[in-house]
């Protein structure tokens, strides 16, 4: 397993820096939104976005999670019949009528996304749902694309994004492996 890093610990901030600035532009502010995380480690990127549009317009924009998980046997095999499903739900606030914006880690056939965005309409009627990830590995397989996206990283089918969170992994790193 050949590992080349792309992302460190400050290009991982600066770019969640301007995510942060991206959707509060786009959103004319951030009065409507309520962030979403998807486990597991769009939950902590969620917690950091929701840190820095604080400490930019001394705003607290509620953040909630969800847990789809993927009922593949292989994690590294691309393509499987199996879709995610939701587990797990932990939004609090009321998303009708706000702007969702659901977070993850790695955008890769979007099977994922389609399945948040199932549960996110399952639980209310939000106004608008924009997508934002850390990194974009391409290979879609759904008409789906991310608003706010870290890095694109076009992959081949025998690379793997491994992405390393301080809160998870102690280490803030993004690094593509060779399988
Ligand atoms: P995450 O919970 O941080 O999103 O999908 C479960 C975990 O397996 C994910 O962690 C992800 O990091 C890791 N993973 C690595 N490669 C793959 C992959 O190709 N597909 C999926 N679904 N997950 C992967
Ligand atoms: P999708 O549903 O778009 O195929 O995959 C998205 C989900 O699978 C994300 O939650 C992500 O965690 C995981 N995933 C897919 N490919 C990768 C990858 O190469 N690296 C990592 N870390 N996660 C991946
Ligand atoms: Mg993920």
């Amino acid at each position: 397993k050949k590992k080349t890093e792309v992302l460190d610990n400050k290009a991982m901030n600066r770019a969640l820096t301007r995510i942060a600035h991206e959707i509060l532009e786009k959103n004319k502010g951030g009065a409507e939104l309520v962030i979403v995380g998807i486990k597991t480690r769009g939950v902590p990127l969620a917690k950091r976005l929701q840190e820095k549009i604080k400490m930019i317009e001394d705003l607290e924009v509620p953040i909630g999670e969800l847990d789809i998980t993927l009922y593949r046997d292989d994690l590294e095999k691309a393509v499987d019949a199996s879709e995610p499903e939701l587990k797990d739900t932990n939004i609090e606030v009321d998303v009708t009528n706000k702007k969702v914006i659901l977070i993850d880690d790695v955008l890769y056939t979007g099977r994922t996304v389609r399945a948040a965005m199932d549960a996110v309409m399952d639980i209310g009627r939000p106004s608008q749902i924009q997508l934002g990830v850390l990194v974009d590995r391409g290979h879609r397989e759904l008409p789906i694309r991310a608003d706010y996206v870290g890095k694109n990283i076009p992959t081949s089918d025998r690379e793997i994004i491994v992405v390393q969170l301080d809160e998870i992994d102690e280490i803030d790193q993004v690094s593509i492996y060779e399988k």
